[in-house]
């Protein structure tokens, strides 16, 4: 007899600065057309969130978020509060130092026993900051995975799915992680 694979939904939250580069990410992930889900406050006032989906199997679902800066995790906590796998890549614009503070700070808003990454955006340009500057700079620990991306090349964008997934299946990293909560002291970008 043939047993048919649980099925399996994956919850990733792209997080970062307005103008990171969240709408392109998703977008380049998503199989479907570019789609938004409107704040699900009364007010309305909330930028709507980016969402998308990639089919991986007949078993297994990838569910894609984009919040930034604008749209505040808070008002969207119903998506960290589920019984689904739950992963967090932190999209930073590797040319803007204030990205990388907004990034942290977001990350820090958010319960660490879920697996987060930071993805370091628009890496292609000439004035990107490379990986383990960003590191140093932010006082990421070195258990936390820094990638490199570009939204507009499409490079590392897979590397950083395949890697969130990873560590939503390997819940022992989460643990790793919320030991080194240290990473997410509070930085300024001034
Ligand atoms: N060169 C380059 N440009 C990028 C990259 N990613 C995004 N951009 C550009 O950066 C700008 C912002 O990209 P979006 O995807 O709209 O970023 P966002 O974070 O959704 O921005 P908002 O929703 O407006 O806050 C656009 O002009 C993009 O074309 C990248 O990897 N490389
Ligand atoms: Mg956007």
């Amino acid at each position: 007899m043939v047993v048919e694979p649980a099925f399996r939904k994956f919850i990733v939250v792209v997080m970062g600065s307005s103008q990171s580069g969240i709408t392109q990410f998703i977008n380049w992930v998503s199989e479907l057309a570019p789609q938004t889900l409107p704040d699900p406050n009364p007010s309305n006032t909330l930028k709507p969130l980016d969402y998308g989906r990639l089919t991986v199997d007949n078993a297994n679902v990838i569910y894609l978020y984009g919040l930034s800066d604008e749209s505040p995790p808070g008002a969207w906590s119903f998506l960290f509060d589920r019984d689904d796998y739950v992963g967090v890549i932190s999209l930073l614009d590797s040319t803007r130092f204030d990205s990388f503070a907004i990034g942290k700070n977001l990350i820090n808003n958010i319960n660490h026993d879920i697996p987060y990454l930071m993805a370091a955006n628009k890496q292609e340009y000439d004035n990107a900051w490379d990986l383990d500057a960003i590191r140093i700079a932010l006082h990421i620990h070195t258990t936390i995975p820094i990638l490199g991306c570009s939204t507009d090349t499409g490079s590392g964008i897979q590397d950083a799915i395949k890697k969130i997934v990873d560590m939503m299946l390997t819940p022992d990293d989460a643990d790793d992680q919320s030991e080194d909560e240290t990473i997410g002291d509070d930085i300024s970008a001034d």
